[in-house]
């Protein structure tokens, strides 16, 4: 074998151990490659579900959203035009999309409030960063739903 066919091999073993550094770096091999939205209104606390069924807004109690605690939230279900959907059954899913991993407890809603309102128990964010809250309301015979980005602090 000559140097200039060795020259390039050897190049390539000498990056090795820096691509494999920036992979472990990055944190789960399974989490995604994508970076949070960056456009502040895909942190609202009121959006519109998927396909447009309902509109939903958030309130966490405490606010802003604590780190490290249990809390709750209460969740406003809607249809477009802002009438208040009551009877809905609701799922609830959370996630960091970047860690590969979601929430360390489940929570439920617990309660329905009236005029709209579902009380959430058993929500917890054990770091700060990115999250997603993920909600699927069925109500009327319809199936949507929703996500919340959140930035949260440490
Ligand atoms: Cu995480």
């Amino acid at each position: 074998m000559t140097a200039t066919h060795f020259l390039p091999t050897r190049r390539l073993l000498a990056l090795t151990p820096l691509l494999f550094a920036a992979a472990l770096a990055g944190g789960c091999m399974h989490a995604s490659h994508a970076g949070p939205p960056q456009a502040a209104g895909e942190y609202a606390t009121e959006r519109v579900s998927a396909q447009g069924a309902w509109r939903i807004s958030y309130k966490s109690d405490p606010t802003p959203i604590p780190v490290h605690r249990l809390h709750a939230w209460t969740l406003h279900v809607a249809s477009p035009d802002g009438t208040p959907v009551t009877g809905a059954a609701i799922k609830v899913d959370g996630d960091m999309p970047q860690h590969g991993h979601g929430l360390p407890t489940r929570p439920r809603v617990t309660r329905e409030l009236g005029n709209g309102d579902y009380l959430v128990e058993g929500v917890k964010f054990q770091m700060g960063g990115w999250w997603v809250m993920d909600f699927e309301v069925t109500a009327a015979g319809r199936t949507d739903r929703v996500r919340f980005n959140l930035q949260l602090g440490k």
